[in-house]
């Protein structure tokens, strides 16, 4: 990486960290006119600077207003970034994404949508707060073959459980391969509740996902 490049992404880091919009679009709009591919420029430049205001937030330095003011820079900068994002024409299949109920952050779970639909996935979006029923409702009557959940909260993660657990009472469970992330999420977690797989990352997500869903893949 040159010296530009690193400078670019720092600056994008930067501008979430300081709540800096301008920042962020320009660092942005020179990411694109450099050439740095923009899902580098989003998860080593505009991610890194969240997870730094994140630590921020537990030193007591930034409160919720500025968490805000920095995700509002991180989006002003990915509105940039989000077009130039080469798109995989082959189609992987269909997955169902949401934050599992109880839990509003929605930036982890908005990166990881976005990297799935530039892989090819076609994304049905159930937003934030979602209730269990809404995933298992979604699965019966659509042809997917993914669900994707996030949560950023200890306090909701055992949502995920019960999704699991509703899945197969409904006799669902079979149709759908569930992977799941966000923050305090681990792989022991993932097996403990009966997932198929965990990701770390919103660049790793669609990789995990194809590989549960193409034929050869590790599922298979
Ligand atoms: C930004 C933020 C907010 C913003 C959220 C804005 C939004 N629209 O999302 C605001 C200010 C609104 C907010 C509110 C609150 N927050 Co907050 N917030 C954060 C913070 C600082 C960063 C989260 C973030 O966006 N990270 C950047 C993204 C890119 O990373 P990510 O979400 O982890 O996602 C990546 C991976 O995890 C992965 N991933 C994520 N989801 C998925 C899903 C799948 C399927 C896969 C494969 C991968 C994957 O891919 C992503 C990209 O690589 C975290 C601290 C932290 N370090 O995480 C606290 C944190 C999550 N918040 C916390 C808390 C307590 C709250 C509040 C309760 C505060 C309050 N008193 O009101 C409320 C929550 C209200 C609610 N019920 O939801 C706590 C949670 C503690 C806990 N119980 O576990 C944290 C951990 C801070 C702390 N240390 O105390 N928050």
């Amino acid at each position: 990486m040159t010296t530009e490049e690193k400078r670019i992404l720092d600056d994008l880091a930067k501008s979430v960290l300081e709540m800096d919009e301008d920042l962020a679009r320009s660092a942005a709009s020179q990411a694109v006119d450099a050439r740095i591919d923009p899902k580098t420029a989003i998860s080593d430049g505009l991610s890194k600077g969240m997870e730094a205001a994140g630590v921020k937030y537990e030193e007591e330095e930034y409160f919720v207003p500025e968490l805000l003011l920095c995700s509002d820079a991180m989006y002003a900068g990915l509105d940039i970034l989000k077009p130039h994002i080469p798109k995989d024409s082959v189609k992987k299949g269909c997955a169902v994404i949401g934050v599992i109920e109880g839990d509003t952050h929605d930036i982890g779970k908005n990166l990881v949508k976005l990297f799935m639909e530039t892989y090819g996935f076609d994304m049905i979006d159930l937003g934030r707060d979602v209730p269990v029923e809404k995933f298992v409702e979604t699965v019966r009557d659509n042809d997917v073959q993914l669900i994707c959940m996030s949560t950023l909260m200890t306090t909701t993660m055992a949502g995920m459980k019960r999704v699991i657990e509703r899945l197969n009472e409904e006799k669902l469970r079979d149709k759908v391969k569930v992977v799941i992330g966000g923050a305090p999420i681990s792989k022991a977690f993932a097996g403990k509740i009966g997932a198929d797989a965990y990701s770390s990352t919103a660049t790793e997500a669609p990789l995990t996902a194809a590989d549960l869903t193409t034929p050869g893949g590790l599922a298979h």
